[in-house]
């Protein structure tokens, strides 16, 4: 049997970006472990990566195209196979006839980071939409608010070096639960423990890593910019302000201690509910300790008031000069350190790109059902799963059924979303295409090269977007690139080389040193190098130049809260990673059926115990799911986690039936963990999970073997 090993990328959105060996057998991937050379990941792999292959090798991949025959909605029975050229044909039939009636911009593209590659994620689609005049999409739904703000503050998303976090005394892990999302980083953070740091993790929930931690700081959600502005308040007072390094490398700083005057412990610990002595001793711990280093995670920006909170959370690290050090300052994310531009690759520059509006991926539900003028009515859906993900779940399935909608999916296997489509397209996976990949939580950059064949005729989304070019009748050069093509414009005008990349496979690409303090003078990517305590700029979207508290929406709302007496937050679960593995059956089993988790008293309350069924409601929707009793919350406070499947759940919906769609402060991000829900009892029965409707898959269309008549050639671009 022949057998080789071959290195790789995990493609996950996630911090950690891995490096893999991948091990093949007669043209399959039967074996797969962590690289241990890799300085970040070191070898090991996370549990349901450890489990990848189950994804890659399963019985439900995609493996031809479909096209719909019945209803949008019930299942698999509306949809049979077709060949790649009926399927293509009939998807571009679709964005022309759009596009004739309603103008280019009545097409939208919805992607994420199903794939983090930069190939299969973020340039042949954007590149084909871009050309056309189509809707630009807003990608916000995860980063929106800490992006603007740190753009605002640091002049991009950049941090503290995360491997030097070794070297900090003090870690505060902010809204982060690193054990479920950023597992590689934990062993950095155990070796500055050995060597004497003190952890504290900001959570309103107890997660792994808060009761792994030495202190656990429970404010209410979206409270923590008034906790910001109380600790600064306490370091300010203490004398512990590091007036020299903010007046040689922050403006604003004036005014921002200026402001702190309306901040005293007190009335930072009575917004965010916590006693005033926890506040004071960790502005105490704060102000004595340096290096302090603030990892901040991404669950605490799905507030209303996310923007404000992100900066004032990393003003901290400035007032107290802790960027000097290595292991000192704030982190969120590392990804703008990466020299890949994409926008360059989406938009070369001898391919004409006409100008269009901008849609926010956030308010999908709100843009299908009226928000959008003039109206989407081609949806092409790839690297994610909408239905199942974003916000205000019943409004956007209604947009989706709707009949002058037209729906194409490239996916891996039929999820949610694929039972609204008009055509669904089997895509790749990693160890079949071509990608490369930057990182959010290190310095590394790392090419994935295909190393087996794909199951049946599944595609990469490039070559797919190749074909849908052509069947538009579109003809560039710029939309027939291969895949290293497109891998080598990435790459240029940054220090490495695709040679480079194939000969090692991840190069550390960011030219900042391992457990180096690269923002210890200054040089923060702001036009003046300069961090911005104070941004006049900010005014113009009605934001307050100087960070502040802008408090939860639903949480706050006296009204609201009689009738929805419960706040929900529904964050990241170890064994699924957004709602990819959800159909999985060993990432099922270790997730378990969904649950709603309720502190002891609210659940005695409503006369509920441990494994009761529930239906979780507010005016959006419901979800149903299992009462788990702990006190992993406090009282008024409920979670689940997000990302289970609607088919695949009671009741055919998820937590995202009760989420809004609502604009987070600054950057159009989405607000999923500010929503109030009320719980009540319901039959157990209600919780068997009805098979969906996925007949065995009929014969091949009639269609399978000659071609439908290809869409007209367009003679032009669009203008714009
Ligand atoms: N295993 C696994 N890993 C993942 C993912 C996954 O689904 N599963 N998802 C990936 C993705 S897309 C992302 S964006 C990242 C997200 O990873 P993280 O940045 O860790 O984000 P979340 O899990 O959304 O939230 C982190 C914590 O924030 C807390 N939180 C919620 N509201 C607040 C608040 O108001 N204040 C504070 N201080 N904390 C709050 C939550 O309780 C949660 O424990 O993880 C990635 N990694
Ligand atoms: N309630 C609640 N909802 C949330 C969140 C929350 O905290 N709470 N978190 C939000 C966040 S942070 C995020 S990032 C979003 C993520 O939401 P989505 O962007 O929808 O991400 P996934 O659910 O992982 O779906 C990605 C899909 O891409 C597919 N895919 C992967 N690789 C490829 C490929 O190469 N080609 C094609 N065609 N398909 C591929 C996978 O099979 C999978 O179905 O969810 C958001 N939703
Ligand atoms: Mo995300």
């Amino acid at each position: 049997m022949a057998r080789s090993t071959h290195p790789g990328a995990c493609p996950l959105d996630c911090p950690d970006t891995c490096v893999w060996q991948l091990t093949v057998a007669d043209g399959r991937a039967v074996a797969l472990r962590g690289d241990r050379d890799h300085p970040f990941t070191r070898g090991a792999l996370c549990g349901k990566v450890n489990r990848y292959l189950d994804a890659v090798n399963g019985p439900d991949r995609l493996t031809t195209p479909y096209v719909r025959t019945g209803p949008k909605g019930v299942g698999r029975v509306s949809y049979r196979p077709a060949s790649w050229a009926e399927a293509i044909a009939r998807a571009a039939t679709g964005l022309r006839a759009s596009i004739d009636r309603h103008g280019p911009e009545s097409v939208l593209p919805y992607y994420f980071a199903g794939t983090m590659g930069h190939v299969q994620g973020w340039t042949m689609g954007p590149r084909l939409f871009a050309h056309l005049g189509a809707s630009r999409l807003d990608t916000t739904i995860c980063t929106g608010a800490a992006q603007a703000a740190l753009r605002s503050i640091y002049g991009g998303s950049i941090g503290f070096e995360p491997e030097s976090i070794v070297d900090a005394r003090l870690i505060v892990l902010w809204g982060a639960n690193p054990l479920a999302t950023n597992l590689h980083l934990w062993p950095f953070i155990q070796q500055a423990r050995e060597r004497g740091a003190y952890l504290v993790t900001i959570d309103p929930l107890r997660t792994d890593s808060a009761a792994r931690s030495d202190q656990h700081v429970a404010p209410l959600p979206g409270t923590d910019a008034a906790l910001a502005l109380g600790l600064m308040r306490h370091v300010l007072d203490a004398g512990a302000a590091d007036e020299e390094w903010l007046a040689a490398h922050t403006v604003g700083w004036p005014e921002l201690a200026a402001r702190l005057g309306e901040w005293p412990v007190e009335r930072a610990a009575a917004a965010c509910g916590l006693p005033v002595g926890v506040v004071r001793d960790l502005g105490t711990r704060i102000a004595t300790t340096r290096p302090t280093a603030v990892r901040v995670g991404l669950g605490l920006q799905r507030h209303h008031g996310a923007g404000q909170a992100i900066r004032a959370i990393c003003a901290l690290p400035l007032v107290t000069g802790d960027f000097r050090y290595p292991g000192g300052g704030a982190l969120v994310s590392t990804s703008g350190h990466h020299p890949i531009d994409e926008e360059r690759v989406v938009r070369p520059p001898d391919l004409p790109a006409p100008p269009a509006r901008s849609v926010n991926m956030s308010r999908l539900a709100a843009v299908l059902t009226g928000e959008a003028d003039p109206p989407v009515t081609s949806l092409v859906v790839f690297n994610a799963n909408p239905a199942a993900t974003a916000p205000d779940q019943n409004r956007l399935l209604a947009g989706l059924r709707r009949d002058d909608l037209h729906t194409v999916v490239l996916e891996q296997r039929w999820t949610d979303t694929c039972d609204y489509a008009d055509v669904v397209l089997p895509a790749t996976m990693q160890p079949e295409h071509l990608d490369l990949h930057s990182s959010y939580g290190h310095h590394y950059t790392t090419l994935n090269l295909p190393v087996t064949e794909a199951p049946g005729e599944a595609l990469p989304n490039t070559e797919i977007f190749r074909r849908l070019a052509a069947a538009l009748g579109i003809d560039h050069p710029r939309l027939r690139d291969s895949d290293e093509e497109l891998a080598r414009q990435l790459l240029r005008g940054t220090p490495v080389s695709f040679e480079e990349l194939r000969e090692r496979t991840y190069v550390r690409i960011t030219g900042v040193a391992v457990g180096s303090a690269p923002y210890a003078h200054g040089g923060f990517r702001t036009p003046g190098g300069r961090a911005r305590l104070h941004d006049p700029s900010l005014a113009r979207l009605g934001v307050d130049p100087l960070p502040g508290h802008t408090p939860p929406v639903e949480a706050t709302d006296r009204e609201l809260a009689r009738r929805f007496p419960l706040v929900l937050v529904a964050p990241a679960g170890r064994f699924l990673m957004n709602s990819t593995f959800a159909s999985l059956p060993w990432h099922a089993r270790r997730t378990g059926p969904p649950r709603v988790h309720l502190h002891p008293d609210d659940a005695a309350a409503r006369g509920l115990a441990d494994g009761d069924a529930v239906r979780v409601r507010n005016d959006r929707g419901a979800f149903l799911a299992a009462v788990a009793v702990d006190d992993a919350t406090r009282p008024g406070l409920a979670f689940t986690y997000k990302a289970y499947w609607a088919r695949l759940s009671p009741g055919r919906a998820t937590v995202n039936a009760v989420t809004a769609v609502r604009d987070t402060d600054l950057g159009g991000a989405p607000t999923f963990h500010d929503c109030r829900v009320e719980v009540e009892p319901v039959p157990a029965e209600l919780l068997t999970v009805e098979p969906p409707r996925d007949a065995e898959p009929a014969p091949r269309g009639p269609a399978d073997v000659p071609a439908r008549p290809v869409a007209q050639p367009v003679e032009s671009v669009p203008a714009g």
